[in-house]
């Protein structure tokens, strides 16, 4: 199976991104995690993009926050799928991370998900994954039946508080 690899332009974005690899494990897809800045370390963020597809990574996300450039520079250096999730900022609330992950221009695609959604960024990650691989397809469709069965186990403990 390909490999996801989860870049963050800081460790301080760890502790919202443990949701991903949680996620991915959970899923059994193998991952590596690495903080690696568009503007602190911009060599080894586009090498790592560029030799992204030969490592075995079928699909980068990529947490930044502030003027969140991370996802959009390694998206420029690779063809593999780019997941973007902007970080929550002191500022601006994440609005500033938001805009400068989904903002990417034309032929550069950046697929971007909820300010911190780093569990619908892995979530995203295994889709495309499961494109070709029907037990993931399988474990994503059990998943989703989990999720029902929750909030239907959720339905019936409200009636039961406030009726009907
Ligand atoms: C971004 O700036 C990082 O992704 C992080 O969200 C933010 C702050 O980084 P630190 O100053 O905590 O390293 O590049």
């Amino acid at each position: 199976m390909k490999k996801v690899i989860i870049v963050m332009g800081s460790d301080s974005d760890l502790p919202v991104m443990e949701p991903a690899m949680k996620t991915l494990a959970d899923f059994g897809v193998p991952h590596e995690v690495r903080v690696i800045s568009a503007h602190r370390t911009p060599e080894e963020a586009h090498r790592l993009s560029a030799n992204a597809r030969a490592d075995g990574v079928g699909v980068i996300i990529a947490a930044a926050g502030k003027a969140a450039h991370l996802a959009g520079v390694l998206a420029a250096s690779t063809t593999l799928p780019v997941i973007g999730v902007p970080i929550k900022s002191s500022a601006f609330g994440g609005l500033d991370s938001l805009l400068s992950t989904v903002q990417m221009p034309a032929g550069v695609p950046v697929a971007t998900v909820a300010v911190d959604g780093a569990q619908n960024a892995a979530l995203l990650a295994v889709q495309m994954l499961a494109i070709c691989d029907g037990q993931l397809a399988e474990a994503l469709s059990e998943h989703k039946l989990a999720m029902a069965d929750s909030v239907a186990a959720k339905d019936a403990k409200v009636r039961a508080s406030y009726g009907k």
